[in-house]
């Protein structure tokens, strides 16, 4: 398969913002490609980065920005879905139970959900939440994806590190899963997630226009 050197998904576009799982039923049937993490941990700028498009989703320094669950359809015809943020400190009790209670509905209900991208920031430990999200994942044959976000803070030793850390992961929990170090500030590793996605979602004729 032969893929334009760089593969952009120019022309996607904001299409609707879900508060709520009984409005799951407004999604359309199209394959979806989530992206799932804490907040802060760069989803927002990884959807930007991969559409190269700045200000299609929200980006922000203070984390709880994505509470809905937002879907941007691409000119290919699948959507990708910026899911709200958890474990934010400064949300109360309540809302972060709902979130996450939106985010649990979303990965048990959603049947066209195909891929679900897991960002993890780089300089954090692997957190057991997101171990618990591959392993949802592989039961609802959703494909899980490990990204670990802001590449761009480490030095060569911790890169080594974090690479380890995933295999670990995967021998510990017996799943395999594919498994990106990415920058959305210095763009390392962003082609590879967006030649990942046209792979997964079986899209072989990529015509780009710029
Ligand atoms: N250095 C660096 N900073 C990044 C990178 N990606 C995101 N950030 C910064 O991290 C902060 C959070 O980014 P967002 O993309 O809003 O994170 P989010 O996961 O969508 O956050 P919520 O919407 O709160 O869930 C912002 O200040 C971004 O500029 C990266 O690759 N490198
Ligand atoms: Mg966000």
């Amino acid at each position: 398969m032969k893929y334009h050197e760089e593969i952009h998904f120019p022309f996607t576009k904001y299409s609707l913002s879900i508060g709520t799982a009984d409005d799951f039923s407004q999604i359309p049937e199209e394959p979806l490609v989530g992206f799932v993490g804490r907040s802060n941990s760069g989803k927002s700028s990884l959807l930007n980065a991969i559409t190269n498009q700045k200000g299609l989703a929200k980006v922000s320094k203070s984390p709880g920005k994505t509470k809905l669950v937002n879907l941007f359809t691409t000119k290919q015809g699948f959507h990708l879905v910026d899911l709200p943020g958890f474990g934010y400190s400064k949300a109360s009790h309540r809302e972060h139970k709902s979130m996450m209670e939106l985010l649990d509905r979303f990965l048990n209900q959603v049947q066209n959900l195909k891929v679900l991208f897991i960002l993890i920031d780089a300089q954090r430990e692997f957190p057991a939440e997101e171990v618990s999200m591959i392993e949802t994942c592989q039961k609802k044959k959703i494909r899980p994806v490990v990204v670990r976000t802001k590449a761009d803070k480490l030095n060569q030793r911790e890169k080594i590190h974090i690479v380890r850390d995933a295999e670990e992961i995967m021998n510990h929990i017996g799943i395999p899963f594919p498994y990106f170090l990415c920058s959305s500030t210095n763009g390392k590793g962003i082609n590879e997630i967006r030649k990942f996605i046209f792979d997964s979602l079986g899209i072989s004729q990529v015509k780009q226009e710029r």
